[in-house]
């Protein structure tokens, strides 16, 4: 058995400790989970809701969010630094008669969980049927998660990335339906000195061609006159630093393709961090197969000035299949590219 300490709650107040639920008892509830003995303790807890969401074409839709009403496909993205400790509490608020519709291997329990890539966690934190670190319907659980920090003299490289997070038991063990369902979203751990984006897009490729559980033109739900960002509407203003995180879903292989822009093919594809053009390729299109997750942050219309370019998997049948959006780059004082939008050629699949 791993050695483990009672998280100290620090400055968190009676609010997140009365989030905790219904279930939880007394001083019990004060306490947060069983932390690794080699973790710091935890500086920040997060709330996160598994919800369900209207049907998508014919198809069940679960998402995670920080709050329930705000859930979303893909969930919240979970940023951290390298160093900190943190702690999620999921709560499970999808219904049992949806889990069992889902279902497709009679031992898997009625429940969703978290589990995530890339940063330290112990079994506990699993989000596994196995490790028993699931959530039931009605009932929450917390997970810690440890983005170790990088010791060139210990010769440790740290956890800084772009990772990913996901259900692991609806449907089979795998999580398999919960993935297909939603319940996935990106988790980005920063070395302190890595700039810092204006914006951050999520794109998750799944099967079924599909991109955010959309296809085109769900998946794009810009509007010039009103163009909020969201991860269906992709927008920025030329010259603004942009940051990507993509993940693959499910069991098709993809290859992520962006017009109009390049990054480096490494941790944080900047191209500035490039000490020489020969020593990290510098791509524009890279192949992205399932529990892959990358992410780059480019200048917005650096070179190629504002359009609505086009950011696609390059297999073609999948794009051909509505696997597809667009990044909108407007001018530096935000003015939307002239011209009508959507382009009176633009088909469904494009
Ligand atoms: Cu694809």
């Amino acid at each position: 058995m791993t050695p483990t300490r009672r998280a100290v709650l620090r400055g968190l107040g009676a609010g997140p400790v009365a989030a905790l639920g219904a279930g939880a008892v007394g001083i019990e509830a004060a306490s947060a989970a069983d932390v690794p003995a080699s973790f710091p303790a935890p500086s920040r807890r997060i709330q996160l809701y598994a919800v369900e969401l209207p049907d998508y074409s014919n198809e069940k839709r679960i998402g995670y969010g920080r709050t329930p009403e705000s859930a979303s496909i893909p969930g919240p993205t979970i940023e951290m630094l390298e160093g900190e400790c943190i702690e999620i509490v999921l709560h499970n608020e999808v219904s049992a008669e949806t889990l069992e519709a889902l279902r497709t291997d009679e031992h898997t329990p009625l429940g969703v969980s978290l589990h995530a890539h890339g940063v330290r966690y112990d079994q506990a934190s699993d989000g596994t049927v196995h490790s028993d670190s699931w959530v039931a319907p009605g009932e929450s659980r917390t997970y810690v998660w440890y983005a170790r920090p990088a010791n060139r003299a210990k010769g440790i490289v740290g956890t800084a990335g772009y990772w990913w997070y996901h259900d692991h038991v609806v449907g089979t063990q795998h999580g398999t339906a919960g993935l297909a369902a939603g319940l996935f979203g990106a988790l980005i751990v920063r070395r302190r000195s890595d700039p810092l984006p204006a914006h951050t897009y999520v794109t998750a490729f799944g099967d079924a061609m599909e991109l955010n559980a959309r296809r085109y033109p769900d998946t794009d739900t810009y509007d010039p006159a009103d163009p909020v960002r969201s991860n269906t509407s992709l927008v920025a203003n030329q010259g603004e630093r942009i940051e990507f995180v993509n993940i693959a879903l499910g069991s098709e292989l993809h290859t992520w393709h962006l017009h109009g822009h390049t990054w480096a093919d490494n941790r944080t594809g900047v191209l500035a961090d490039v000490p020489w053009a020969d020593d990290v390729a510098v791509i524009d299109n890279k192949t992205i197969g399932p529990g892959d997750s990358f992410g780059f942050q480019v200048i917005a219309g650096d070179m190629s000035g504002p359009g609505h370019w086009m950011l696609h998997c390059h297999l073609q049948t999948h794009s051909d299949m509505g696997m597809v959006t667009f990044f909108h780059v407007h001018d530096r004082q935000g003015r939307p590219p002239a011209g009508e939008w959507p382009p009176p050629h633009a088909g469904h699949g494009m």
